[in-house]
C-alpha cells in the first residue's frame, strides 16, 4: 500500500496536510492500481450477467474491505489526524438501479468475483442514475443525479462497435468497472455508452428531449415511460445493451477457441428480467451474419440462454408494440416473427404465443421458449410462476423452472455497514463466516449468553446513535435514540403498502390522544422513491410528509410518536439505516414481492421483522419460527382467490370497521389539509375507498394486533436481544454466495 507517495506525487502534501477529497482521490487512484494487479477471473465457459440496472452504490469502502486493507487504511488516516467516514462522504453514489432488481445484480457481482467464478456484469453507462428526490411543501420533486466525474472507477476501454437502429447507426464505447472479489479475483462490470450523449439536453427537473437518441440514449436510467416517446427510447436503450453485449460475448468466445458453433460451451447469459430479451433475436442474427443457419443458430442460443423472473405484476412484464420494434430495431423483425411461428405451429394455446393478437410483443414468452432455464427468485414466488402465472409454460417446460432463492452480500452489509457486529461475531465464532455464512448458524449457542446478549443491545444503541448523528447534520432531522426504531425502506408502490403502516401511524395518533401511551416512544422511519408519473405512489408519499408534520408539531403525541421520512433513500442511506433498526416492515400484499431483499439485510443486523407470509419472508419465518418474526395477513392462496372471484369491496371494510374508518377519513382532516394539498389528500381518500386494488383494509386489523404484540415484546429486552440473536445466526442462507453457488451448480456450469 503506499498511499503517502500517491498523496504526495499527486498533491505534493503528506497525507496529514491534505484535504479530505484530495485523500479520497488518492485512494481511488490507489484502489484502482491494487485491482488492476489482481488476477482476473477465467475459464472456458463465462457468464455474462446482463442487466439494465447495476445498483453498485458507493465503492470505495467496500473496495478497501475486499483487498483485505480496510483496518490498515483506517489506521493510517487516524494517525495522520483523517477519518475514513468522513472521506467515503465524498465520493458520489451510482445510483444505477431502481431497487432490489438492480441491488441484487450489484451483490450477485460481489458473490461471482469473491467466489472466483469466470462472470462478468453487462449492463449501461448512464450518465444520471435513478432522479434525486426532493421534498418541497411536502410533495416529492425529481432532479438529475449526476455520479460521473472526471476522475471514477470507470476505465475507458479501446471496445467499441457501431450499433444498427432503424435508420442510424450509433458507435459504442465500453466502459469497465473493476468487480474486486472478497480477498479472491476480479471480475468486470461492463457499462456501453455513447459518445455522443449531450448532458446539455436536461431541461426542467428531469425532463429531456427523448426524441434525439444519438444525444439521449445513455443520459439517463430508465426515462419516465409514462407517453410513447420514453417508451421507444427504452427499446433503443435495451437493444443498444444487447447488442453490445452480443458483440462482445461473440468476440470473446472466439478468442477462448469457440467457432461459434460451439458457443454454449464457452459462453452462458442470464437474463436478468426482460430488460436484456432483444439479445436472444439480435444473437441469432449474429450467428447468422457468421454463416450459421437459422435452425442451428436457434439451437445454439436456446443452450446459451438463461431467464430470471424478478415480478409477477402484469403492468411489469414488458409487452412491446410492434410498431415501436419496427422503427427502433427492424432487423431484428423477421427473427422474432420466426421465432413465433415456430411456437404457434406447435402449441394451439394462443396465450403462450410472442406476438399476440394485438400484435405486442412477448418478451418474457420469447425468454421461456428460447431460454434453458427459468427461475423465480424467492420459493412461493417461484411456485406461483408454476402454479399460476406461468403455468401454461410450466406445463410445457416442467424441466425449465427452478427457484433461486435472493441473498445478499455480507461484505456490504455487514462487514461494511456494521463494524461493530461482525467484530462481535468473529469474537464468538471466529472469522470463518466472511466467507462461509453458513457459520452464522454457530451463534446459536449463545442464545441464553446474558453477556452476548447485552453485547447485541450495545451495539444496536450504538448504530442508533450513529444514524441519530447523521440525520441530524445531513437532513435537520431529530430522532430520539432511546425510542423504538421502526423501518420501513424500498420504493413506493401500492403493492408494498406503505400506507398501511401510513394508516396504523393515525391510528395509533388516535390511541395516544385518547391515553393510550406506548411504553417506549416509537419512531416509524420511512425512505421511499416514487416513479415520477406514478400518482398514487406520490400521493402516498404526500400522505407521509403530511403526517410528519402534524405530528411532529402536536404535542400531545410528539412525545410518543414520531414519523420520519428521509429525503432521497438510496444504497447509502440504506448502510446506515438498516443497521439501527430494531423492527422492519415488510408488508407487501401476500403473492405480490417478488422476494424482498432489504428483508434479509435487516436480518442479518439484528432487526426483528413484521411481515407478511409473501416472498422471502416465507423461508425467514421457516428458518427462525414464530417467536422471532410477527406474520400477520392473508395468504396468498386467499389474495389470488380474491382477484380471480373479485369479489372485495373496500368500502365494506370503512363502514364496518370504525378503526379503518377513522384513520382513512383522517387523510382528509382540517388537520390534514392544513398541511397538505387537498387535491392529492382526496385523491388517496378516494383510492382506498372505492378501489385499493392492493387490499389495505382487510390486513389492517390483523397488522394492528400484530405491531401491538411486537412493540408490547420489545418491552422485555433480554427476550428482544434473543430474537435479535436468532435472526443473525439464521441469516446465513441469504449470503448471495450461497444464491450464486447454486446459479452456477444448477443454470451456468462454468468451467
Ligand atoms: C416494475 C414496475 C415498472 C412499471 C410500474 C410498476 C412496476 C412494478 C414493479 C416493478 C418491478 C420490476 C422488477 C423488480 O425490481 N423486481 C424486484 O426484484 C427483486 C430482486 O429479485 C425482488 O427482491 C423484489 O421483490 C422484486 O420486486
Amino acid at each position: 500500500m503506499h498511499l503517502q507517495e500517491i498523496a504526495k506525487k499527486r498533491f505534493g502534501r503528506k497525507i496529514a496536510q491534505c484535504t479530505n477529497e484530495e485523500i479520497y482521490f488518492s485512494l481511488l487512484e490507489m484502489t484502482k492500481e491494487m485491482a488492476k494487479k489482481k488476477e482476473s477471473n477465467k475459464g472456458k465457459r463465462k457468464l455474462y450477467y446482463i442487466s439494465a440496472e447495476f445498483l453498485i452504490g458507493r465503492l470505495l469502502s467496500n473496495n478497501l474491505i475486499n483487498l483485505g486493507v480496510y483496518d490498515e487504511v483506517r489506521e493510517l488516516l487516524e494517525k495522520n489526524g483523517k477519518n475514513l467516514n468522513e472521506i467515503e462522504e465524498i465520493e458520489p453514489e451510482p445510483s444505477l438501479g431502481n431497487g432490489g432488481l438492480g441491488r441484487l445484480a450489484a451483490c450477485f457481482l460481489d458473490s461471482i468475483a469473491s467466489l472466483g467464478l469466470n462472470g462478468d456484469g453487462v449492463g449501461l453507462n448512464y450518465h444520471y442514475g435513478l432522479f434525486k428526490q426532493v421534498f418541497e411543501k411536502n410533495l416529492q420533486h425529481e432532479t438529475p443525479n449526476p455520479w460521473m466525474e472526471k476522475e471514477s472507477w470507470l476505465h475507458k476501454t479501446d471496445v467499441s462497435y457501431e450499433i444498427p437502429f432503424g435508420g442510424f447507426t450509433l458507435k459504442s464505447r465500453l466502459y469497465d468497472i473493476d468487480v474486486i472479489g472478497y480477498e479472491n479475483r476480479t471480475t468486470k462490470l461492463h457499462l456501453f455508452d455513447v459518445e455522443t450523449v449531450d448532458e446539455s439536453l436536461v431541461g426542467n427537473g428531469i425532463d429531456f428531449d427523448k426524441t434525439n437518441i444519438a444525444k439521449n440514449l445513455t443520459l439517463f436510467l430508465y426515462p419516465d415511460d409514462s407517453d410513447d416517446n420514453g417508451r421507444i427510447l427504452r427499446v433503443y436503450q435495451q437493444y443498444f445493451m444487447v447488442s453490445n453485449a452480443a458483440r462482445l460475448i461473440l468476440d470473446e468466445a472466439i478468442e477462448r477457441g469457440s467457432n461459434l458453433h460451439d458457443l454454449h460451451e464457452y459462453a452462458a447469459i442470464q437474463i436478468n428480467d426482460t430488460h436484456p430479451s432483444m439479445v436472444i433475436p439480435e444473437l441469432i442474427r449474429l450467428l447468422q451474419q457468421h454463416g450459421i443457419l437459422m435452425d442451428e443458430a436457434i439451437d445454439i442460443v436456446s443452450r446459451t440462454c438463461a431467464y430470471t423472473n424478478h415480478t409477477i405484476l402484469a403492468e411489469a412484464l414488458e409487452k412491446w408494440p410492434m410498431h415501436f420494434l419496427e422503427q427502433a430495431v427492424p432487423q431484428l423483425l423477421p427473427i422474432i416473427f420466426e421465432l413465433n411461428n415456430r411456437v404457434v405451429q406447435k402449441y394451439s394455446d394462443r396465450s403462450v404465443a410472442i406476438i399476440d393478437e394485438e400484435k405486442r410483443v412477448h418478451m418474457a414468452h420469447m425468454d421461456i421458449h428460447y431460454g434453458y432455464s427459468v427461475n423465480g427468485v424467492a420459493y412461493l414466488h417461484t411456485e406461483i410462476l408454476k402454479n399460476s402465472e406461468l403455468n401454461n409454460f410450466y406445463k410445457i417446460y416442467p424441466e425449465k423452472f427452478n427457484n433461486k432463492t435472493n441473498g445478499i452480500t455480507f461484505r456490504r452489509w455487514l462487514l461494511h455497514s456494521n463494524h461493530e457486529l461482525a467484530a462481535l461475531i468473529e469474537e464468538l465464532i471466529g472469522p470463518d463466516f466472511k466467507k462461509d455464512a453458513a457459520e452464522l448458524e454457530k451463534l446459536g449457542k449463545f442464545v441464553d449468553d446474558e453477556t452476548v446478549l447485552k453485547r447485541l443491545l450495545e451495539i444496536k444503541t450504538a448504530k442508533k446513535k450513529e444514524l441519530k448523528e447523521f440525520l441530524s447534520k445531513s437532513q435537520n432531522i431529530t430522532l430520539d435514540d432511546n425510542s423504538i426504531f421502526d423501518i420501513q425502506i424500498k420504493r413506493l408502490h401500492e403493492y408494498k403498502r406503505q400506507q398501511m403502516n401510513a394508516l396504523y401511524v393515525i391510528h395509533k395518533y388516535f390511541e395516544i390522544k385518547a391515553g393510550k401511551k406506548p411504553s417506549h416512544p416509537i419512531t416509524v422511519i420511512f425512505g421511499a422513491k416514487a416513479a415520477p408519473a406514478y400518482v398514487i405512489a406520490k400521493d402516498i408519499i404526500h400522505l407521509i410528509l403530511c403526517l410528519q408534520e402534524v405530528i411532529g408539531k402536536d404535542p400531545e403525541v410528539a412525545p410518543y410518536l414520531k414519523v420520519v421520512m428521509v429525503e432521497n433513500y438510496n444504497v447509502t442511506l440504506a448502510e446506515k439505516l438498516i443497521p439501527a433498526a430494531d423492527i422492519h416492515e415488510q408488508i407487501s400484499l401476500a403473492s405480490k414481492e417478488a422476494s424482498g431483499t432489504s428483508n434479509m439485510k435487516f436480518m442479518l443486523n439484528g432487526a426483528v421483522a413484521i411481515g407478511t407470509m409473501d416472498g422471502a419472508n416465507v423461508e425467514m419465518h421457516q428458518f427462525v419460527g414464530d417467536d422471532n418474526i410477527y406474520i400477520f395477513g392473508e395468504s396468498s392462496e386467499d389474495v389470488i382467490a380474491h382477484y380471480e372471484k373479485a369479489d372485495y369491496v373496500s368500502r365494506e371494510y370503512y363502514e364496518k370497521d370504525k378503526d379503518i374508518k377513522r384513520a382513512i377519513d383522517f387523510i382528509v382532516s382540517d388537520t390534514m389539509t392544513a398541511v397538505g394539498c387537498k387535491e392529492n389528500l382526496k385523491r388517496l381518500h378516494d383510492e382506498l375507498l372505492n378501489k385499493d386494488w392492493f387490499m389495505t383494509l382487510p390486513d389492517f386489523k390483523d397488522y394492528t394486533e400484530a405491531k401491538e404484540r411486537i412493540y408490547a415484546d420489545y418491552e422485555d429486552r433480554m427476550a428482544w436481544a434473543k430474537k435479535m440473536l436468532v435472526n443473525i445466526s439464521k441469516a446465513g442462507f441469504f449470503s448471495s454466495d450461497r444464491t450464486i453457488a447454486q446459479y452456477n451448480n444448477e443454470i451456468w456450469k462454468l468451467s
